[in-house]
């Protein structure tokens, strides 16, 4: 059983999180997805249109997650990988190299291109205008 984690705030799902998501689970038979809370998004400067109870509920209801846990530190990646016995880890190479660190555990480190044109920003400022 390859265990496999990916780390987000996913809010106002779209096609670009579900391509991420689909991929991440073809790295291995068991996808855990790290979701940021609302408080962990203020420390990344987010806010979240839909609260964490919400984005988790969306992100449980995809067939390719498994398992969605709260993200509240930066520093809990570590202690994630051991935890849950991940085999690798996954994101989007908005974040290259980034979390290389983690391959000194053992653990497969897979940055996947991210998909062009969407994001939450130009949703939200496309509905503005
Ligand atoms: N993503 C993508 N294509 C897009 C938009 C997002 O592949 N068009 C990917 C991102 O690269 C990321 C995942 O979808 O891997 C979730 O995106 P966000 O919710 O924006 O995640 P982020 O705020 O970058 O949080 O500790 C890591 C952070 O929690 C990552």
């Amino acid at each position: 059983m390859r265990r496999v984690i990916t780390y987000g705030t996913f809010d106002l799902l779209h096609y670009g999180h579900i391509n991420l998501l689909k991929r991440a689970k073809e790295q291995g038979d068991y996808l855990v997805v790290a979701l940021s809370t609302d408080e962990f998004n203020k420390s990344k400067g987010k806010e979240s249109f839909f609260p964490y109870e919400k984005r988790k509920a969306l992100l449980e209801a995809i067939r390719y997650v498994d398992l969605v846990i709260p993200e509240e530190n930066w520093e809990q990646k570590v202690n994630d990988v051991k935890q849950y016995q991940i085999d690798v880890f996954v994101m989007g190479d908005d974040w290259k190299g980034k979390f290389d660190f983690l391959k000194d555990l053992g653990v497969e480190v897979v940055y996947l291109p991210r998909t062009p044109e969407i994001s939450t920003t130009m949703i939200k400022s496309k509905l503005k205008n």
